[in-house]
């Protein structure tokens, strides 16, 4: 593998490889790429760091709502495509935006520590020192996301939400520059990295919106095969990230949910104990289940593991297996529990009803 990329020794016969790190090419993607750029430079000050921008098909489609688009691995398949051909050596993506199933051949080789994982609202200028609680009865909120606008609709029934696109810039320049929102909705993390915290005039907690799964924490996405750079990024990794986002993409997977649907999450890990609560909703948020879960991740309780294994996509040598092995159980069960109670009918009916908007 590593013979296909530049390799050139250096007067003391160390390696001195050039890694091509792809991205899309929005801001934040760029943003969130330098960033992963700056620590492996920290870890790695020999290694020889390029970046490939590419545009993807979800920077391409900006008309239309994510959840209506159809195409499975909207942000990643052009990145996923050059990282086959070679052409890139690794990839950093939101996390939230990769899906629970990677094609085959790829591995996501570090979950960098996460940011704050929490929806937030960006006020119109107009409407500075409101809350969603006190804005006026009709106030049309902005956002494309399932998740957010049906845990929204239910807690906060005076609001209306419309749909709103487009890469953060174009979302903030619609929310400012017009009057067809009261407010926006967007993750803090992406609000953060891109230096825009000021415009955060709430936060919001578990009790009024639960987050994406995998929001706010970035991930590297490599060839599986490719030992070399997988043990390079590997020291990226941040053990509870990882753990948290296991069983975060373990319930996910169980639920068969894309990107598209209304499942929403929160998960916590003290004293060696990951807690996690997950919910559905219909697109209303009417109907809707949540139950939480936990399970000890202290590496000494011992979960058989088989070595060497992927626990939803993500690789990570580094994380005791058994802590890995337990999280994905938690996600899983937690998932099944729910499943149980109905759980797929209110699914199913979202995504049908989605599609016929
Ligand atoms: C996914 C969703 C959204 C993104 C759906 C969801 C938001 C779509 C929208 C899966 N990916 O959250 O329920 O608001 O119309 C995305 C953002 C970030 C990663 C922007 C955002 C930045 C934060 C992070 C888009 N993907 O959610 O405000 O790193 O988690």
């Amino acid at each position: 593998m590593s013979g296909e990329v530049l390799n050139a020794q250096d007067g003391n016969g160390t390696v001195n490889r050039v890694i091509r790190m792809g991205t899309r090419k929005s801001q934040l993607a760029r943003i969130q790429t330098d960033y992963v750029a700056e620590k492996l430079k920290t870890l790695y000050p020999d290694v020889h760091l390029e970046i490939v921008a590419m545009s993807t098909i979800g920077d391409k489609i900006l008309d239309t709502a994510l959840s209506k688009i159809g195409e499975k691995s909207l942000f990643t398949k052009e990145l996923e495509n050059a990282l086959e051909r070679n052409e890139v050596d690794l990839v950093v993506h939101s996390l939230k935006d990769l899906p629970t199933t990677l094609p085959n051949g790829f591995t996501i080789g570090a979950v960098l520590q996460r940011e704050s994982p929490h929806d937030a609202v960006v006020l119109h200028p107009k409407n500075s020192g409101l809350t969603l609680d006190t804005l006026p009865d009709g106030s049309v909120i902005g956002t494309s996301s399932l998740r957010r606008a049906a845990q929204l609709k239910k807690r906060f029934p005076h609001l209306e939400f419309k749909d709103i696109r487009g890469n953060l810039n174009t979302r903030l320049k619609k929310l400012d520059e017009k009057e067809d929102y009261a407010a926006i909705i967007l993750a803090a993390a992406g609000l953060k990295r891109m230096g825009w915290e000021a415009r955060v005039s709430q936060v919001l907690g578990p009790e009024d919106c639960m987050y994406a799964v995998g929001q706010g924490a970035l991930a590297v996405e490599v060839r599986a095969r490719d030992c070399d750079i997988l043990e390079m990024v590997s020291t990226l990794h941040h053990s509870e990230t990882v753990l948290r986002c296991i069983a975060e993409r373990a319930f996910l997977r169980r639920l068969e949910g894309g990107c598209s649907v209304p499942v929403a999450v929160n998960t916590e890990v003290k004293d060696s104990v990951l807690s996690l609560t997950g919910a559905v909703y219909s697109l209303d948020g009417a109907d809707s289940l949540k139950e939480a879960m936990e399970i000890s991740v202290d590496p000494g309780n011992k979960l058989e593991s088989a070595a060497d294994i992927q626990h939803v996509g993500v690789t990570a040598h580094n994380v005791p297996q058994c802590a890995q092995v337990a999280a994905e159980k938690l996600g899983v069960d937690l998932a099944d529990l729910l499943l149980s109670k109905g759980a797929m009918e209110i699914l199913t009916t979202a995504r049908k009803l989605n599609d016929a908007r």
